[in-house]
């Protein structure tokens, strides 16, 4: 070809849009900024000039009005609520108590105009469930991140303060424009260095630069700072120098960063340091540090993840250590617990300390990076997931007390009610190594907004801002979305199954992991409990008594084979093999087709995303596609490796209509990962 032709090829791609840069880097915020409309606002700040900035240049309706209220009806919304009223032919206005209201409102507007292709009046009030909707990230100060499966950390600690990396600004856009306001920088196994002077410099860089987009910075803490940073001879939260310690510290912070949020802690647990060192309580422990934030308003997220090598039940551990503490904690303390009673496990059932705790402030802690499912390498929606969390139903306060109402200060008024995600943010340059991970993220800040929301809509939004708003595309893709953590679930642990992944990297399955000397609670069989009789974690009344921490009536539907959800059978009960199920089957049948069926659901998600392939760009339908193959293979490996295993147990025939294994058990057992190539 020579010259001309080429450009002529070149300008046509660029015209038909098939050239464009689609790697994933926008997220879903890909409208182009060509827009000129007409935005005035009443009021001027760094936050309504971003406001108008976005809508200037994305809007491409009637002139908009942003204007900050005083007025009672704003004020008894909520201080991040906004309403947007008019005609998008006509005019339109944004109104809000405050600058963040406005720039939520902006967001909203954008948001409608990539999602529908409604023209008509717009009256929309908006606050959020949750006061404080935060990401937790697990990165290191050396650049790694712990649990994270899209590369380094975007926090590029030995460049700044000096360097700022361009990822910061747009990380707190898309933070913004889901509603996200609070970031945890650093890993809740935390160095202590992050409270060193240098590090705090650069930490002050990041806030300012997040402070705009209303997103406030918060640090995990090492219990064992005063000790380790100044050599004091201990870290015991009732010794006065210990806590004249914190108080200089959290001085220095807040000279740096006048709206710093507050402090992430994770004590006595899995080594790291805590108050229990003294002899004294997680409520001492937490109190000690937010005694010395209160006067700058500064909170403390205390983490409710604890458990010991004890021959106790570990899904009982929590509750019993905190129960007891209900009621102790200031009102700037907010103790953060995660979904389940384990560790965020495929399924499990809710935390009982939800609804138990009627004293103290809980804020639920999800996991948006896929831990336990699959890494960056399924594709795994975890809208559902959630969704099904916040509507469990605790029964604390009677039939329709959910998880979300125990939280969001319907059932229990606290100062400031929140919620935390664990962040899969990483340095690739679609962010969360799989294209489809930005939509954990994306429905995370959806829900912390909204729990109301559906996973339906919000998988709709974010497909249609992130591909195209063909409903060729959308419908099967969606669908594909929402079966996708019921897929999980089957081909990795069905029926209340759970952790049973391979030592220490929790991708592929161990169900046989036997490591001598190695604490039973970190070791498969401990939750398996397979043998010839059958399989499962008794946790009934006659067994390690869980259940009991739940309220009636739940209590007593868990602890009865015959009312326990299927869904969780194996969580709650050790279950004979020839047990019969609602279906018909034994249990061994419908083990055998639970995992048949997750094989079969992604290779029908393989078809579907190959008959996409005209509707998006090829990088990225390229990108999904060899990832699905990946999948796929998971999937097969672990059935086959979990009912190859079991059925040394069972001694039974998988039953003959279904996939035949592929694997040889002894081969793959042989099967050692080198996590290098999964991270
Ligand atoms: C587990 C993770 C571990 C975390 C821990 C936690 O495997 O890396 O440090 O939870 O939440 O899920 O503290």
């Amino acid at each position: 070809m020579n010259r001309t032709v080429l450009y002529i090829v070149f300008s046509l791609c660029i015209s038909a849009g098939c050239l464009k840069a689609e790697d994933g880097s926008r997220l879903w915020l890909r409208a182009e900024m060509t827009a000129q409309a007409q935005v005035k606002a009443n009021r001027e700040s760094p936050t309504i000039t971003v406001a108008v900035e976005e809508l200037k240049t994305q809007w491409k309706g009637a002139p908009v009005q942003l204007h900050i209220h005083r007025n009672k009806k704003l004020r008894n919304l909520g201080k991040d609520s906004y309403i947007i009223s008019g005609d998008k032919q006509a005019g339109i206005t944004i109104q809000s108590g405050s600058d963040i209201g406005l720039l939520y409102g902006a967001y909203h507007l954008l948001r409608l105009q990539e999602t529908q292709n409604d023209n008509g009046v717009l009256q929309v009030e908006e606050s959020p469930a949750y006061d404080l909707r935060l990401l937790n990230h697990w990165d290191n100060l050396n650049g790694t991140v712990e649990r994270g499966y899209a590369g380094y950390s975007i926090w590029k600690w030995d460049e700044l303060p000096a360097k700022i990396s361009p990822r910061y600004k747009e990380y707190a856009r898309a933070n913004a424009s889901i509603g996200i306001n609070g970031t945890v920088l650093n890993n809740v196994n935390a160095s202590p260095d992050i409270l060193t002077e240098d590090y705090l410099q650069k930490v002050k860089v990041i806030a300012d630069i997040l402070r705009p987009y209303g997103i406030k910075v918060y640090l995990s803490v090492n219990f064992s700072s005063p000790k380790i940073l100044s050599g004091l001879s201990g870290s015991d939260p009732l010794d006065t120098g210990v806590q004249r310690w914190w108080r200089n510290k959290i001085g220095e912070i807040y000279r740096l960063i006048p709206d710093f949020g507050g402090f992430l802690v994770k004590a006595n647990s899995e080594g790291q340091p805590g108050p229990q060192d003294y002899g004294r309580t997680h409520a001492d422990g937490a109190n000690m540090l937010a005694d010395a934030l209160k006067p700058y308003v500064g909170i403390v997220m205390w983490r409710a993840f604890v458990y010991n090598p004890t021959p106790e039940d570990r899904a009982k551990q929590a509750y019993q250590e905190f129960i007891p503490l209900d009621g102790k904690f200031r009102d700037n303390v907010i103790v953060q617990v995660k979904n389940g009673p384990i560790d965020f496990q495929p399924r499990e059932p809710f935390s009982p300390l939800f609804g138990a705790m009627k004293h103290t402030a809980l804020m639920p802690e999800l996991q948006i990076t896929q831990e336990y499912l699959g890494f960056s390498n399924h594709l795994v929606f975890l809208a559902p997931q959630w969704k099904e969390f916040f509507e469990s139903d605790t029964y604390c306060n009677g039939k329709g007390s959910t998880v979300a109402k125990t939280t969001d200060g319907t059932l229990f008024s606290h100062p400031v009610s929140a919620i935390a995600g664990v962040a899969n943010i990483g340095q690739d340059i679609n962010w969360c190594g799989h294209h489809f991970a930005q939509a954990n993220w994306y429905a995370f800040g959806r829900l912390a907004w909204d729990h109301g929301l559906t996973a339906d809509e919000i998988a709709d939004e974010w497909l249609r801002m992130t591909f195209t708003r063909d409903e060729a595309f959308v419908t099967p893709v969606k669908e594909m979305m929402l079966d996708s953590w019921g897929a999980a679930v089957n081909y990795m642990m069905p029926l209340g199954l759970h952790h049973i992944f391979a030592w220490d990297h929790h991708y592929g399955p161990e169900p046989w992991c036997d490591i001598p000397g190695v604490r039973p609670d970190w070791l498969p069989r401990y939750y398996h409990n397979a043998g010839e009789e059958g399989i499962g974690f008794d946790r009934t009344t006659g067994g390690s008594d869980a259940v009991s921490q739940y309220h009636a009536p739940l209590k007593e539907y868990f602890n009865d084979i015959a009312t326990c959800p299927e869904d969780l059978l194996l969580w709650f009960h050790h279950v004979p093999w020839d047990h019969p199920m609602k279906n018909g089957r034994t249990l061994w049948d419908e083990l055998c087709y639970r995992y048949d069926t997750g094989v079969q659901q992604v290779r029908e998600f393989q078809k579907i995303w190959d008959r996409m392939e005209n509707y998006i760009d090829g990088d990225r339908f390229r990108h999904v596609q060899s990832r699905l193959k990946i999948h796929a293979h998971d999937a097969v490996w672990w059935k086959d490796a979990c009912l190859l295993y079991f059925q040394t147990y069972s001694g039974r025939p998988i039953p003959y209509d279904i996939e035949r294994p592929m694997h040889e058990l002894d081969d793959l057992k042989k099967i050692k990962l080198d996590l290098r190539h999964h991270n």
